[in-house]
């Protein structure tokens, strides 16, 4: 058999996105797979030998820079929200220079932070969260002492599309001189675009730096992971030699690293411009209402009101639903406090396909 029949037939056992409503990741939009085709054997890695995908980052930081409220931002095009968020709180640690490091993170924080705790030998600190799953300010206020080296507001948290009260947040870290981190994996290319976005980015003076993934809402190809700092001491405390190579210093995580998540980013961004964006998002933020519209039909409430195109149904059997309707090949996500069914109705999740899912749905609970 031909190599690449034996590969078919392995792909086409995957499960295609149009029966995924479970994912922050899509089908790359058509003029990312053209960019990411043309940069496919670039490695920013070696930068000396491909100044122009190098500029090209440049560009981006800087188009994303725009879109975050700043206008000399730091950054580069990582393998995504885990790694973006290992840099930013990383560069604190280095920063602060605490013996005892410890941060403070809402109780809603992504599972990376479990990591880099691990990783980087930090003590993490949860801070509960009020009814509507918002960081208590005062509670984060309380877990602070003198070896924190770091707070995290979450701008779109993964389980439900919350965003922290950011600006609360910054007036804490900048009175008590510590950085705040923003993981706005998802929502930092959700919320710019909505009618009325919530101030979570630089235009608050205590934000240091912000996780932003063109993987996910950005249509980039995979993998493609943002971190911006708003002041370059940050991005140079990450630096290590490079005694052989065409750079003295690296900044980055990984070495070898592609430059097709940049191209295909930056594509994206330049193509549907900012206009094109608030586009995507209008129709996704419209379908989650289409999704809560069905699902109140057949007694389902939402946890909280959505805030973007994340949304989350209580119901006490969420796991056997979830388990009985990936037999037939649907991928929704469940959580487990309140115990709900979840959605993410990124843009592979047309109209057509929710109402295709609720049909089942419906046969599911026969
Ligand atoms: N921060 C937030 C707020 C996230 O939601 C995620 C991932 C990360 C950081 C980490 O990003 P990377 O996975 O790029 O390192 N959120 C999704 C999740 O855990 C990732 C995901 C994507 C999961 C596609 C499943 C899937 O099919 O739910």
């Amino acid at each position: 058999m031909n190599v690449l029949e034996e590969l078919k037939k392995f792909r086409e056992m995957d499960i295609p996105y149009s029966r995924v409503l479970s994912s922050m990741c899509t089908v790359s939009h058509e003029i990312a797979i053209k960019a990411h085709q043309l940069f496919i054997n670039t490695n920013l890695g070696d930068p000396g030998i491909f100044p122009g995908t190098v500029e090209l980052e440049k560009r981006l930081i800087e188009m994303i820079g725009e879109l975050l409220h700043c206008k000399t931002p730091f950054g580069y095009i990582c393998s995504g929200g885990t790694e973006a968020n290992i840099q930013g709180i990383r560069s604190a640690r280095n920063i602060k220079t605490k013996n005892k490091p410890n941060i403070v993170i809402p109780k809603t924080a992504h599972f990376s932070f479990e990591k880099i705790c691990d990783i980087l030998r930090i003590e993490v600190r949860r801070a509960d969260v009020d009814e509507s799953y918002k960081v208590e300010v005062g509670e984060v206020e309380s877990l602070i002492d003198e070896n924190t080296v770091a707070i995290v507001g979450i701008a779109g948290t993964t389980e439900l599309g919350q965003i922290d009260p950011i600006v609360e947040l910054s007036k804490l870290a900048e009175e008590k001189d510590i950085p705040l981190h923003i993981d706005a994996a998802f929502g930092g290319l959700v919320i710019p675009f909505m009618d009325k976005p919530y101030p979570f980015d630089f235009i608050n003076k205590g934000v240091t730096s912000i996780t932003i993934d063109p993987h996910k809402m950005g249509m980039a190809t995979i993998p493609a992971g943002g971190i911006v700092f708003r002041d370059e001491k940050f991005l140079k405390s990450l630096e290590v030699e490079t005694p052989y190579l065409t750079s003295r210093m690296q900044f980055t995580l990984t070495g070898t690293r592609p430059g097709t998540g940049v191209a295909s980013a930056y594509a994206v961004l330049r193509a549907l411009g900012f206009s094109g964006m608030r586009e995507i998002v209008k129709q996704c933020l419209k379908n989650t209402k289409i999704l809560v519209e069905e699902m109140s039909q057949l007694g389902f409430e939402p946890v909280i009101k959505p805030v973007m195109n994340v949304v989350a149904f209580r119901s006490e059997n969420a796991e056997d639903l979830k388990s009985e309707l990936y037999r037939r090949r649907w991928v929704i996500s469940t959580i487990r406090n309140p115990k709900a069914m979840r959605f993410v109705i990124m843009p592979h999740v047309t109209e057509e396909v929710i109402k295709y899912f609720i049909s089942e749905l419906k046969e599911v609970m026969k």
